[in-house]
């Protein structure tokens, strides 16, 4: 398959992020035109730029402008700063659509609009009463607290590593006699900003928490729920690139500090009023795999949206690293990718950063048998898996879906009818890899969600957040708070996951390894879990664990394209225009085709493009495009082809050649299954340190298995 037909966000895919985003049709809005340059100022403004070819892109990559990670087949999100960015690029001739006109007023309108809501609530009715966002160190206070208040229900931890720029981060854990040894019950692992931008995300976090808290011993679900499981909240995951966002923030408006309202700088005030790095994404790496003194990070030169430093922890993680939707070391034009610049910057190797070191650890050492990693926006619920079924995957085969997508789904649609969030899979916003849930998913087989939080922005008005939290309208009294307690009743429900039952020497300490390589896109790494318990006194166990065979290795269906057309046709053209012009084609397809495939083929190795449309009455509306390199050919892959007429565009670019041959060739498609392994644990017994017993157990969801260890570890 042509990699660069395949576009890592397709059609339906760009409509679903529009509406994603929340955003109204598009508006064109002409540049300002000014009637008092003096009184006029520059916005910095968020922009879609029309990029219907490569060439297109590559063009604009040439600009020097801020690219945003959105980005799809036929454009790219950008950010205008200055006036000479906006000559840039109308100079080269680029068409555009204004989304979001003046950056600094939205970013003022919210800050304003937090104050008011700060200063008329006293009380907020989210389940803490904070009426305005967290700082870091309001979150570690809380954390803090809230385990010194509950000693017997919360314990606060440090996670194993510090952040790039040395800080320490802090998680707590909540369930009924939280500070004894494990005693086998399952964890959900609950985790906020990855992102730095992407405050809501570590709010609700931390939301959920004071929740369970307040309610425990009252509210009968709650309590219920606290004595079968553990809930692991780490709120903010990435405390150096949050803490940047959230207190560099401050806009300094030129126009307010001149009493004249004038423009000292004459149209430029904007680069200096733009908001310092409070659209931060990524962590605060600066050189790959070298630590930075704390506080250096806000000293860095970075973009003005902040984009430009740090590894994209989303893409970080192992599962899959290095594949589809993730920014390498080397720039990639084709995919306006900027390497480490890029904001999704997977940095050096898999599990490169101390932030994702830490949840790697945490999953590994417990059975997580639920995850969910809050972010923002889009009103999202996602699933695995992060990469269209279609694509092939490092085995060489179609990577179809997870081999858990009916329960995944199933959940997914139980927490979405609480927020009223659309349940989707994590492809169908775009083609990611080396996200959380691609690893701790493939490895553990522990169901993982990622959330995206609020309609449209990244961290709006403190309200919605609270309205995120408790719901609003038709969903008001369940909300996310809804969600994340169906999720909780999900981790303690049995029927999902394995249970190891029995008796053992009581005190002894059993543990469940496993070690494994994990694929990334690529190659694989070492990898393993180890999660131990304690036998109770009474010499009894009750485990519950995640399946002993990872879903990576299970057998999985995918969709092939049958090895011969059942539907062929040649279109021969010519002779075609020396200099660039373009010739349609109609071409009709009677039914619905799983694939239509079209190639277009000339004899000279010199550039064609080929554009495909489908008529919607007099509209052609684009359904594919091949804009190689000179010297390539073009090919235009279509997936469940409508019935209609379609329209070939040939577009000579620069080619001599006075003919080309059209081929279209229609496939079915066929269902086929991998073959799938199976895997066990190793369950040791120790006592007194010393390993008694050694065995394998192999577990599947749903399954209880009764083991008497008695003899074998005395
Ligand atoms: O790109 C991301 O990391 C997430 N969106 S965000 O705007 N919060 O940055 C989406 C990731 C979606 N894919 C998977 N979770 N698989
Ligand atoms: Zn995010």
């Amino acid at each position: 398959m042509n990699p660069r037909i395949r576009s890592r966000r397709g059609p339906l895919v760009a409509a679903a992020i529009l509406a994603a985003l929340g955003l109204a049709p598009l508006t064109p809005v002409a540049t300002s035109s000014a009637t008092n340059p003096a009184k006029e100022y520059f916005a910095p403004r968020l922009i879609t730029v029309d990029t219907p070819h490569r060439d297109a892109k590559e063009k604009l990559q040439t600009l020097g402008l801020d690219l945003t990670e959105h980005a799809g087949r036929d454009y790219v999100e950008v950010v205008l700063h200055t006036p000479a960015d906006l000559a840039a690029l109308e100079s080269a001739g680029f068409t555009y659509d204004v989304r979001i006109p003046d950056l600094i007023r939205r970013g003022m309108a919210v800050a304003a609009l937090n104050d008011a809501y700060a200063e008329r609530t006293l009380v907020s009715p989210l389940p803490s009463g904070r009426d305005t966002y967290r700082t870091l160190e309001d979150y570690n206070a809380d954390m803090v607290t809230l385990a010194e208040e509950n000693p017997k229900l919360v314990e606060g931890f440090t996670l194993p590593l510090q952040s790039v720029e040395g800080r320490d981060i802090f998680g707590i854990e909540i369930g009924k006699g939280v500070t004894k040894a494990d005693s086998g019950k399952p964890t959900f692992l609950l985790m906020g900003l990855h992102h730095a931008r992407e405050w809501p995300s570590g709010e609700l976090a931390m939301e959920f928490a004071f929740d369970l808290v307040n309610n425990f011993g009252k509210d009968k679900r709650i309590t219920r729920l606290l004595k079968k499981a553990r809930v692991m909240v780490v709120p903010v995951v990435n405390p150096d690139g949050f803490d940047l966002s959230r207190t560099d923030g401050e806009f300094v408006d030129l126009r307010a500090i001149n009493d004249t309202g004038v423009d000292p700088l004459g149209g430029q005030t904007a680069i200096l009023a733009t908001p310092g790095q409070a659209y931060k994404r990524k962590n605060c790496r600066v050189i790959d795999g070298q630590s930075i003194p704390t506080g250096s990070c806000r000293a860095t030169l970075a973009s003005p949206g902040g984009f430009l430093l740090g590894v994209d922890l989303n893409r970080n993680y192992g599962g899959f690293w290095g594949g589809p939707g993730a920014a390498g070391q080397t720039p990639n034009p084709a995919e306006v990718e900027t390497g480490p610049l890029d904001p999704t910057y997977r940095g050096p190797a898999p599990f490169s950063e101390p932030e994702t070191q830490n949840i790697q650890q945490l999953v590994r050492e417990r059975q997580v048998t639920m995850l969910i990693s809050n972010h923002t926006f889009s009103n999202l619920i996602l699933r695995p898996n992060g990469v269209s079924p279609t694509t092939i995957g490092p085995d060489g085969i179609p990577v179809g879906n997870a081999p858990d997508e009916k329960e995944l789904k199933k959940l997914g649609a139980k927490m979405a009818a609480a927020n009223g969030y659309a349940n989707i899979h994590g492809w169908q916003l775009y083609d990611t890899t080396g996200t959380t849930e691609d690893w701790s998913y493939n490895a553990t087989g522990g169901f993982g969600y990622t959330f995206e939080i609020g309609a449209n922005e990244f961290h709006p008005p403190f309200p919605q957040v609270v309205d995120e939290y408790l719901g609003t309208g038709r969903y008001e009294g369940k909300g996310n708070r809804e969600a994340y307690l169906a999720a909780l009743e999900h981790t303690v429900d049995t029927r999902f996951h394995g249970v190891l039952k029995g008796k053992a020497p009581k005190g002894a300490t059993l543990r469940l390894r496993k070690d494994f390589d994990s694929p990334t896109w690529e190659s694989s790494f070492e990898d393993f879990l180890d999660s131990s318990i304690k036998v109770s006194k009474k010499g009894r166990f009750s485990w519950v664990v995640n399946p002993s065979t990872r879903p990576v290795v299970r057998s999985r269906t995918y969709q092939a394209v049958a090895d011969e057309p059942f539907d062929s046709k040649t279109i021969e053209g010519g002779p075609t225009e020396p200099v660039i012009g373009s010739v349609d084609h109609e071409y009709v397809v009677t039914e619905k085709t799983d694939l239509l495939r079209i190639d277009l083929d000339w004899p000279t190795p010199d550039d064609f493009d080929l554009e495909v449309y489908l008529k919607k009455g007099e509209e052609l509306v684009e359904v594919g495009s091949s804009g190689n390199l000179p010297g390539e050919k073009e090919q235009v892959e279509l997936v469940d082809a409508a019935a209609g007429t379609y329209v070939l565009r040939v577009l000579n670019y620069a080619s001599v050649s006075p003919s080309y041959t059209l081929q279209l060739d229609r496939f079915d498609a066929v269902t086929k299954r991998t073959k799938g392994s199976k895997e066990s644990y190793t369950l040791t017994c120790e006592v007194g340190g010393k390993v008694r017993s050694s065995k394998k157990v192999f577990i599947d969801r749903g399954q209880v298995k009764k083991l008497d260890l008695r003899r074998a570890c005395r």
